[in-house]
């Protein structure tokens, strides 16, 4: 046989390209494997570059090769190591709870938002909370086929071989649903992780600092026979897609699990009030120590799962489940020194330096100290905290930490304060760009007002853009946002130079990426193809990635739904302007008018100093249409309108904003699962007092089925639901036109 190597991809016959394909796909195959998992590359990135260019040559010709080929894994897979896995059903996180009227409130929410009797029945499961990982189980026809961790909820990482060497998880399960996921969490016993340090000690590997890191870190293995070397315990909580119910309870559900031969907690007990439900937790904190294992609280769910699915979820927590935290752990340590972070709406954030010390199996050495008052010993409200005690520099202070949340300064011992300490004096200057720093009025914050000119707000804001609700670059993390941002060469200073990037790099003579030190071909080219990727980019996350303040992630959804497409924002953003600014002079004014009041001793008159000055400002009543559609907007309010209104105006900021869109491609949000909806695309409003399902549920209730829910009536309302109590909405309503019915027809039009 000839040597096909030596044959160019244009003289190649189809058989001869199939077989040369294999060829290929087999050596970067190996290559990959050997890079990635072995940790021993057994050819030059030369080479590899040389093999992928004439495999993706072949595929240019015979594209039918190319499904299943290496040359579609650049990327996330590899550079990581785990390919990503979607999850078919999301993985939810927990709510907080730190104290136990915390519990008392959940039980009340609950009964509010179903509409149940204080005295109706309702009970609740309530286990211990593992601190290990969380892991997502597929079985089909009763053979495990995936492992995944739990990543972002959305999408995880494929550790099926991994997960496959644990001994708790079945292989097989016989009387299973066709496809059941079995969610759980992976840990390591106090003992296990104790021999398993010593043993790493020993080898001179690296240890691990507590159990939890050292279960994540054998999950995460590339190879598997080093997680089967690990003592990896799992215990299952809870499940994921299913082709059948496992039962009417959770506690039922759970029970099935455990037939199924999966380990469950045994400390896990029915409750059927919060009294039980607080019993059950101190019982299960008493026997936190003798565990031999690490919890960090205790989670509780409703129990019955018809109720389950009618409570559903936030954007992303269930609202029937609560985990209830043991007290953090606390330690005293001195305070070093006091350093400002500058974040990405300017906000000066200070950050204490410590000496180093262990809180709960983790070394601290720094921790947040909030803002100025909390320095100052003030809270928000001008209230004493701590007991009005300031904190300085020299001071023994209290660090306290939760769980995964920031540590932070909680107190300070005022005897063992050194002589001479100062009190801290908060910079009115930003340390990074000396432009004033300010308060607004009623801000806890002090706020850098240099804008896009600060570097440090430039730079938080590009990392902002490429996290993972935004552009979510692989690559691309806030590592080398900070190098690019720095380069002279090839500089990245604002969104937009993010899409320009590999022209520039193509007209750079000199400082080319691939030559630069930590680069090269392989991970430049995957790092303009991962750009590429995002070219395309839906709806919420562009809003999202622009780090407009008060606009998270849940906003952003809100806005994409309103406004459907980005020119139709953009347009509407621009119409409400008028109307933004008239109501920035509407708050001035109240504050002139609230402080004449105040100095002539008289009652303020807010709502005519308002309307005075939105009268004076003489808008076009497209203006005063945009804007009331935009804070009638369900999730938008005043506050969030008006930083919008000031981002979109800003020139500089506007112009940053106009250059990046220039190079995508926006995507609509996808429509919700709404055929055959009759309320599909109608905005709605209810008003009076709904009797048969809690406000938040109706709401709830509309917007899966399509509809928007709006707070006030317009002309743009379809459909007004008008329980007793019915006030102005359903008498403009019936002013406008607008279809009024009540509860009960409510309830027929969306089936029950
Ligand atoms: O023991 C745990 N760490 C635990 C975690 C548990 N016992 N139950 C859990 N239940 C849930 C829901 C209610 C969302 C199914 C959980 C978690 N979630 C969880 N852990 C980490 C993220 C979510």
């Amino acid at each position: 046989m000839a040597d096909l190597a030596a044959v160019g991809v244009a003289d190649l016959a189809p058989e001869q390209a199939a077989a040369e394909w294999q060829r290929l796909a087999e050596a970067v195959s190996r290559a990959n494997r050997a890079y990635h998992t072995e940790d021993a590359p057994e050819i030059s990135d030369a080479e590899y570059d040389a093999l992928k260019r004439r495999l993706a040559a072949i595929e240019d010709r015979f594209p039918d090769l190319a499904a299943g080929s290496p040359t579609q894994q650049v990327g996330a897979a590899l550079a990581e190591g785990f390919a990503k896995v979607r999850h078919a059903a999301r993985m939810l996180s927990l709510e907080n709870a730190f104290e136990d009227a915390e519990v008392t409130e959940f039980d009340d929410r609950i009964r509010r938002y179903l509409n149940l009797a204080a005295d109706a029945p309702l009970a609740f499961t309530a286990e211990p909370k593992i601190d290990g990982l969380s892991l997502s189980l597929r079985y089909e026809d009763g053979t495990l086929v995936q492992a995944a961790t739990r990543g972002d909820g959305e999408m995880g990482e494929n550790v099926t071989a991994n997960a496959r060497t644990i001994a708790d998880i079945p292989q097989r399960l016989t009387g299973a649903p066709a496809v059941l996921e079995v969610r759980g969490e992976v840990y390591m016993s106090h003992a296990d992780f104790a021999a398993l340090n010593e043993r790493q000690a020993a080898a001179g590997g690296k240890t691990f600092a507590n159990p939890r890191n050292a279960a994540a870190g054998s999950l995460r293995q590339l190879d598997a026979a080093i997680t089967a070397a690990r003592p990896l315990r799992f215990f299952a909580y809870g499940w994921g897609e299913l082709s059948a119910p496992l039962a009417g309870t959770q506690s039922g559900a759970i029970a099935r699990l455990a037939e199924l031969g999966f380990r469950t907690n045994p400390l896990t007990r029915l409750c059927r009030s919060p009294a039980e439900m607080l019993d059950q937790y101190r019982a299960i904190e008493a026997g936190r120590a003798g565990l031999g294992y690490d919890i960090d609280g205790v989670v509780y769910k409703v129990d019955d799962l018809a109720l389950q699915a009618r409570l559903g979820f936030r954007s992303t927590t269930p609202r029937w489940a609560l985990a209830h935290k043991f007290p953090a752990e606390l330690a005293w340590t001195r305070l070093e020194a006091i350093d400002i972070q500058v974040g990405r709406t300017g906000a000066l954030s200070p950050v204490a330096r410590l000496t180093p010390v262990t809180v709960g199996g983790v070394v601290v050495s720094n921790a947040t100290l909030h803002n100025e008052d909390y320095i100052a010993g003030r809270d928000s409200r001008g209230a004493p905290i701590r007991g009005g005690k300031d904190i300085r520099i020299g001071d023994q202070v209290q660090v306290y930490r939760a769980g995964d949340v920031i540590p932070k300064v909680a107190d300070v011992d005022l005897t063992a304060r050194p002589d001479g300490a100062e009190p801290y004096a908060f910079p009115d200057r930003c340390p990074e760009c000396g432009s004033p720093a300010v308060r607004e009025e009623g801000d806890s914050v002090r706020r850098c007002s240099g804008g896009l000119i600060c570097p440090a707000q430039a730079v938080e804001k590009l990392k902002h853009a490429v996290s993972r609700g935004a552009f979510d670059i692989e690559g691309l993390g806030a590592k080398q946002v900070e190098m690019f941002f720095a380069d002279p060469a090839l500089p990245i200073r604002e969104p937009a130079d993010i899409f320009t990037l590999e022209a520039r790099d193509a007209a750079e003579p000199l400082r080319k990426l691939k030559n630069r030190e930590g680069w090269g071909e392989k991970s430049a080219t995957n790092l303009f193809r991962a750009i590429d990727e995002r070219r395309q980019i839906p709806l919420p996350r562009l809003i999202f990635a622009l780090g407009i303040r008060h606009v998270g992630e849940v906003a952003a959804q809100d806005l994409a739904r309103h406004y459907g497409s980005w020119e139709a924002m953009t347009a509407a953003l621009d119409r409400a302007r008028p109307a933004a600014l008239a109501h920035r002079a509407a708050d001035a004014a109240e504050q002139a008018e609230r402080a004449a009041a105040l100095a002539e001793g008289r009652r303020a008159r807010v709502s005519e100093a308002r309307a005075a000055a939105v009268a004076a400002a003489d808008l076009p009543a497209e203006a005063a249409a945009a804007w009331s559609d935009l804070v009638a907007t369900d999730g938008i309010g005043p506050v969030l309108a008006l930083s919008l209104s000031d981002a979109f105006a800003n020139p500089e900021e506007r112009a940053a904003i106009d250059r990046l869109a220039a190079h995508l491609t926006v995507t609509a949000p996808a429509a919700r699962q709404t055929a055959g909806s009759p309320i599909a695309g109608k905005t709605l409003v209810f008003t009076g007092t709904l009797e048969k399902m809690a406000r938040a549920e109706a709401k709830a209730r509309a917007e899966a089925m399509g509809a928007k829910v709006a707070g006030s009536v317009s002309a743009k309302t379809d459909l007004v639901i008008a329980g007793p109590g019915a006030g102005s909405k359903a008498a403009k309503a019936a002013e406008l036109g607008v279809e009024v019915i009540d509860e009960d027809a409510w309830l027929a039009l969306i089936g029950g």
